[in-house]
């Protein structure tokens, strides 16, 4: 923004909250503060002026593009009956707009896929983006200005209340590609209503991958046609010894469509060679003894391994990642590949070389865990850091593409403190604080930060019996990763993160989201 620009909006009452080319956040007290996460590039807000959604209000979108259609219609479902009986009704661009209109339009002078403008006055609003997923963030940004109460929706009315987002200029645009969380519906198994809800909440922080963990020692959750027992034996339990579960090919398929229409891609991950006992419990011939092993419903790591020089163990990884990679159409096939005690460095090598060509020929991109660094990578791999005390600056000066995952800063597993019931200790315990002021590029310094594609928070769910569970390790922590992911680092200031982290609590409240209440946040 030029400096004569930024008079005018001063004097039509607009404040600067945070803008590439101004002070930091925090510097100057903003005069209207707004709660948006992640931070956009640039907000500039109104002191005085908004824009009211009245029955009148009406979200029009191009002709004929039903992708941008499916946006407005999620506009208009958040919306809900907030404002009038009926959500606003969506309809397709005329010769004139409709006053007190939200308008999503295609505007392709700008660069890049996700990126978008968010134009509030009093009469209008407008989101422009040159792709649909931009236009999906800005509609999550007009939604972050919206009143909490918006996100009970159908349900509560509050026609006391005006249903207002303040005039606002913004323009945006993500920090990386990769912005992701990771589920292990492995060691407990979660239903694909449960996983649609952890996608919903997920996209409301334009976060933009799901790892699903969909095999470890203790459960195979997908089912797999050409070996049937996989699912039916090996999903027939979990951590604990509950009843586990698995998707079916349409349930996965159907979980697919519902992420990809809130711009998450699925990353499927089968663990291996290690963290294999439920698929070796399912089929004997993939164990070097020819002999299955009972189901694990413990929570040990490192004591299972495929059959890595049997001919079996290849056919029944060729099918799973070719059965896998056809309802499957995200690039990306997670091989897994962490902890495996039972295998020499060249055995381990020697496989992960073979089942990077597999993935390869079934048209996908290897991920895995960074391990899989010993081995000859393919071009296209890319690594995924997490072992706290392994730097992955290394793979990175030999040109290798890295997910930042450090488990002492993004693992959602890990304990907030010592009074935390649920989650593991393991590689820390995780504060807010500690999850929000770090940044990954200092990891792989002196790397340039082309060479990180993003950044990921797993849970895996060894403590998690319900979402409930899930929901309390995960928030408040995602919101900070996802400003990480999404937000320039000169803009990010603890400080000022912290309120407008304190700002979600009535929108999770209205969502019925089961946040950890942080000592170190102001809610
Ligand atoms: C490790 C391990 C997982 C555990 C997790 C618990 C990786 C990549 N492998 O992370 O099997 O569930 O820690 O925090």
């Amino acid at each position: 923004m030029t400096r004569p620009v930024a008079i005018l909006l001063l004097a039509a009452g607009i404040v600067t909250t945070a803008c590439a080319t101004h002070a930091p956040i925090g510097s100057a007290p903003p005069a209207r503060t707004h709660a948006v996460i992640p931070l956009p590039q640039s907000i500039e807000i109104s002191r005085d002026r908004a824009f009211t959604i009245t029955p009148q209000t009406v979200i029009v979108v191009p002709q004929g593009d039903e992708r941008v259609a499916a946006i407005g219609r999620s506009l208009s479902a958040w919306i809900g009956i907030a404002a009038a009986p009926q959500p606003p009704p969506v309809q397709p661009a005329g010769p004139s707009i409709p006053p007190a209109s939200i308008v999503l339009t295609v505007d392709t002078s700008l660069a890049s896929a996700e990126a978008y403008e968010l134009t509030i006055t009093a009469e209008r609003v407008t989101i422009a983006a040159s792709q649909p997923a931009g236009l999906f963030y800005g509609a999550q940004t007009l939604r972050q200005l919206l009143p909490p109460f918006v996100e009970y929706g159908g349900v509560r009315p509050d026609a006391a209340r005006p249903v207002s987002a303040p005039a606002a200029r913004i323009v945006d645009a993500p920090r990386f590609a990769w912005r992701g969380a990771m589920l292990d519906v492995a060691r407990h198994f979660f239903t694909t209503d449960e996983v649609k809800r952890y996608i919903d909440l997920i996209s409301l922080y334009k976060l933009n991958r799901l790892h699903l963990h969909l095999a470890d020692d203790q459960g195979w959750r997908i089912e797999i046609v050409s070996w049937p027992e996989l699912a039916r034996t090996g999903g027939r339990t979990q951590v604990g010894g509950g009843a586990g579960g698995f998707y079916t090919q349409r349930e996965y398929a159907d979980l697919v469509a519902y992420a990809a229409q809130r711009f998450v891609t699925i990353v499927p991950e089968i663990d291996m060679p290690g963290h294999t006992n439920a698929a070796l419990t399912s089929y004997a011939e993939l164990n070097c003894n020819g002999r299955a092993p009972e189901p694990y419903t413990g929570i040990d790591v490192g004591f299972s391994a495929v059959c890595v020089e049997s001919d079996a163990t290849y056919r029944f990884i060729d099918d799973v990642v070719r059965e896998i990679a056809a309802m499957t159409p995200g690039p990306y096939m997670h091989i897994g590949g962490d902890e495996v005690k039972t295998l020499t460095r060249d055995q381990y090598a020697a496989f992960i070389n073979r089942v990077q060509r597999i993935v390869e020929s079934h048209g996908k991109q290897v991920v895995g865990w960074d391990e899989i660094g010993a081995a000859d990578l393919l071009p296209t791999s890319i690594v995924q850091h997490w072992r706290p005390k392994e730097s992955p600056a290394a793979l990175a000066a030999r040109g290798v593409k890295v997910i930042v995952s450090a488990a002492n800063r993004m693992y959602l597993d890990m304990k907030y403190d010592q009074a935390t019931a649920l989650g593991l200790n393991w590689a820390a315990y995780i504060e807010v604080r500690d999850a929000y002021d770090w940044d990954p590029a200092a990891l792989l310094a002196p790397a340039p930060e082309s060479s990180i594609v993003g950044v990921e928070a797993p849970l895996w769910s060894e403590t998690t019996t319900t979402m409930r569970d899930v929901e309390f390790l995960a928030f408040p922590r995602l919101a900070a990763v996802a400003e990480i992911g999404w937000s320039r680092r000169e803009h990010r200031r603890w400080n000022e993160f912290k309120r407008r982290l304190g700002a979600q609590a009535p929108r999770w409240t209205a969502l019925g989201v089961n946040f950890y209440r942080s000592p170190q946040v102001p809610w």
